[in-house]
């Protein structure tokens, strides 16, 4: 028998080793027993990467394994080393020939260090520079078949996807909410090869033939010599351009109508732009225009919002989608196709297909969905992912093929060019963003970051050393076959054919399609865009374009420029509106929406309720107080300084905090703080939904904001009052308060 002092040294030496086994907690997490401001100062492990993050080959050029998980190559010890892996003792001091210097450039880590640092940023790109990103999955219904044999179409097949939105005409830090198009790429990462759909919210695009995107980029780009303004279109140099190239005309009429303001990225639409052919199982061809529907509705914003928002947030539609995702309310989209006969004139009522200043109303070829893309994860790494992405329309599968469509045949050549400058030679596609899922085997060699070691010795071929190794593919294997289309034997011309030539009718059928709220929001755009330009004959010579599409847009702008309108040269012809180009209307998910909450320690009765009410349908609420800090146990969110009215959705008010001591005096009732008297008109005159109970009624009061006016609930229940806000919420505005003179 042992004696009782040996077991328990026994008994602590197992507790010993067991507690040497586990990890140790992260100094600062939850239980750790340390702060979480203190810096930790035991080796560990990195933080897992999140799933998806593959690193490079975890091989060596000598072939020894790195020890490293594949994911994490890049941060694979615990320890700080240099990139050539030797570990450091110190990063924070230079190597000096004695504390008071000089610096020794024998300090090798110094200069790798700064080396490394100075090379830090690459070149943006040159137009869609501002983005952000998502991943997520796209799910076939099998619908889409028939006429296409892409296998991420079939029924149920799931589809890794990596999304990014953007703007077009800003530089990478320029604000989110300006008046532009927004890009809308995605790339799936499907069994077959990756295919890239690069389009934008936009269905039509500014020119017909790719030789003049240098023009039109040109023009709309801050002015050379001061490079001012940024990120705008309201400017001499655009409109210039603009009203000489009339072909434009209906691209720049989108952009002035609100979808040239989106609300969010989950909020707007996406198209293709050109016309696809899509080839099945047997051969069988049909034309093809692709549509993303957003699940959330399709919603702006209101110009003085955008513009406020610039300043308030300039990420606002960045942090909303990244939000949104982490929140779970995952965006999604329905994608949809106009399928079109492949007749050889490659035309369809009247409208040329291959003319990509030219949309196919739904009213005319319906939008069939054959798929659901749904976002659900935020990059883990910014630029490793949103920035190294590339998208190239040529990036395609089996069963897309593209048309004689000459703006995407200079994109064809555009998206694999500009990758060289902007990601620094031809291996881009080994960047983990843009490596295919399907296997590769591509007989391509070297160039700069050459990330693969290549076995063999028989690159090309056909060859014998590598076995013949490796073999094309029939079509039954998977190899891409282009469709047979003839081409005519033709004169070689720098010319467009006749039926480009009308550049009004769509935009008048755009126009008159419009609600009369989305219409004057169209007058104000032209009417703020030109009053920005300097020039009285660019001024002159749109008004005279605005007059071949319709006159009283024409006379409605003219008034506010204090201009005369001019005549049409032409008479408008005759065409039919399509209801579906109007936003307006409808009733929406709310998910995702963000609704400010006035509060006061004075009024907390309810609030608790509300708030646990907003999240339950999947809204963000966010509590506005006089100061930061918790009331009755609810953290403050925002505080009037902190705070705009453009952040939210719909505005409650629990009750009227009184001013603070360092407010700014003037705006309505003095018993009312004024920056919640701001807030409250500026919701207001933005059409959104308000709601008060108890005391916050008197912010209506100051602001002056009539209790009965439509979209205005007041009520002695919080919870009806939120109930009948959340109904107006899915309307997105109370467009009936929105002037339209
Ligand atoms: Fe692009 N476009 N584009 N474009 N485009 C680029 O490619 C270009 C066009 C679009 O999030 C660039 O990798 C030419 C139409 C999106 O990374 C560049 C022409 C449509 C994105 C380029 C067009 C688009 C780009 C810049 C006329 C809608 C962002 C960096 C022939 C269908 C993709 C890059 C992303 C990006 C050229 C016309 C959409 C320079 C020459 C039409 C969404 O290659």
């Amino acid at each position: 028998k042992k004696p009782a002092k040996a077991v328990k040294a026994a008994l602590d030496k197992a507790v010993e080793k067991v507690a040497e086994l586990v990890d140790p907690p992260i100094p600062g997490s939850p239980g750790s027993g340390t702060p979480a401001v203190a810096e930790p100062t035991e080796p560990r492990d990195p933080l897992p990467p999140k799933a998806d993050q593959a690193g490079p080959a975890t091989v060596t050029a000598t072939g020894t394994p790195t020890g490293a998980p594949p994911e994490a190559v890049a941060q694979g010890c615990p320890y700080l080393t240099t990139a050539q892996g030797l570990r450091l003792h110190d990063t924070d001091h230079s190597l000096k020939a004695g504390e008071r210097g000089p610096t020794l450039l024998q300090d090798h880590h110094l200069r790798e260090k700064i080396m490394h640092f100075d090379h830090e940023r690459i070149p943006e790109r040159a137009v869609h520079a501002r983005g952000a990103a998502a991943h997520g999955v796209f799910t076939g219904y099998g619908n889409a078949s028939q006429v296409c044999k892409a296998g991420f179409l079939g029924a149920g097949v799931e589809t890794p996807v990596f999304v990014r939105f953007s703007t077009v005409v800003g530089s990478r830090g320029s604000a989110d909410t300006v008046r532009d198009t927004r890009g809308f790429a995605v790339k799936f990462y499907t069994g077959e090869g990756t295919f890239d759909m690069v389009g934008n919210n936009i269905p039509v695009f500014f020119i017909q033939d790719g030789i003049k995107f240098p023009d039109v980029v040109h023009a709309a780009k801050p002015h050379p010599d001061r490079e001012i303004p940024q990120a705008q279109s309201a400017h001499d140099t655009f409109w210039d351009f603009v009203s000489l190239h009339t072909e434009a005309t209906h691209h720049a009429l989108w952009v002035m109508s609100d979808r040239g303001v989106p609300r969010s990225y989950r909020m707007m639409e996406g198209f293709g732009v050109h016309t696809f052919r899509l080839v099945n199982a047997d051969g069988g061809t049909v034309l093809a225009k692709f549509h993303w529907k957003p699940k959330a509705g399709v919603h702006s914003l209101v110009w003085e919002e955008a513009q406020l928002l610039n300043g308030v947030d300039p990420d606002f539609h960045r942090r909303d989608l990244a939000d949104a995702i982490e929140a779970g309310a995952f965006p999604r989209w329905e994608l949809g196709v106009q399928l079109l006969p492949d007749t050889p004139k490659q035309t369809f009522e009247g409208i040329d297909l291959l003319d990509s200043t030219k949309m196919v109303p739904e009213e005319l070829a319906p939008v069939q969905p054959i798929g659901m893309l749904t976002l659900n994860r935020n990059p883990t790494n910014y630029f490793a992912e949103t920035e190294q992405v590339a998208f190239h329309p040529g990036h395609l599968v089996p069963g897309i093929d593209i048309t004689d469509d000459p703006l995407l045949h200079a994109r064809l050549f555009s998206y694999l060019d500009t990758q060289l400058t902007r990601l620094g030679g031809p291996n881009f596609g080994q960047i983990p963003i843009n490596r295919p899922h399907a296997p590769v085997n591509d007989m391509l060699r070297d160039g700069f970051h050459q990330d693969a070691v290549h076995g063999g010795v028989a690159p090309y071929r056909p060859n014998s050393l590598d076995g013949g190794n490796p073999f094309p593919a029939t079509e039954a294997d998977g190899g891409y076959v282009e469709v047979a289309q003839p081409v005519a034997r033709a004169t070689k011309v720098r010319a467009n054919p006749a039926s480009f030539a009308d550049h009004f009718s769509q935009p008048r059928q755009f126009w008159l399609s419009l609600s009369p709220v989305e219409q004057a929001h169209v007058v104000r755009a032209y009417t703020f865009e030109l009053g920005k330009c300097y020039e009285q004959a660019i001024k002159e010579r749109q008004l005279q374009v605005l007059a071949e599409i319709d006159p009283d847009l024409c006379a409605r702008v003219a008034v506010g420029l204090g201009l005369p309108a001019p005549v049409a040269a032409k008479r408008p012809g005759k065409v039919t509106p399509s209801p579906a180009l109007s936003q307006v209307g409808g009733s929406w998910p709310v998910d995702g929406r963000t609704v400010g909450i006035v509060v006061d320690p004075t009024g907390m009765d309810g609030v608790g309720a509300v708030r646990t009410a907003v999240l339950a349908a999947g809204m963000v609420p966010l509590l506005i107080a006089a100061h930061g800090g918790e009331l009755e146990g609810l953290a403050v969110q925002r505080t009037f300084l902190t705070a705009r009215s453009v952040e939210f959705d719909a505005l409650l008010l629990a009750a009227c905090p009184p001013p603070a001591p360092d407010a700014e005096p003037g705006i309505g009732d003095a018993a009312v703080d004024p920056r919640v008297a701001t807030m409250v008109q500026e919701a207001f005159r933005h059409a959104k939904a308000i709601g008060a109970w108890g005391g916050g009624q008197a912010a209506l009061d100051a602001a002056g904001c009539p209790a009965e006016a439509p979209g205005v609930v007041v009520g002695a229940d919080p919870s009806a009052v939120l109930s009948e806000v959340v109904g107006l919420l899915g309307k997105h505005r109370v467009w009936e308060r929105f002037p339209v003179g």
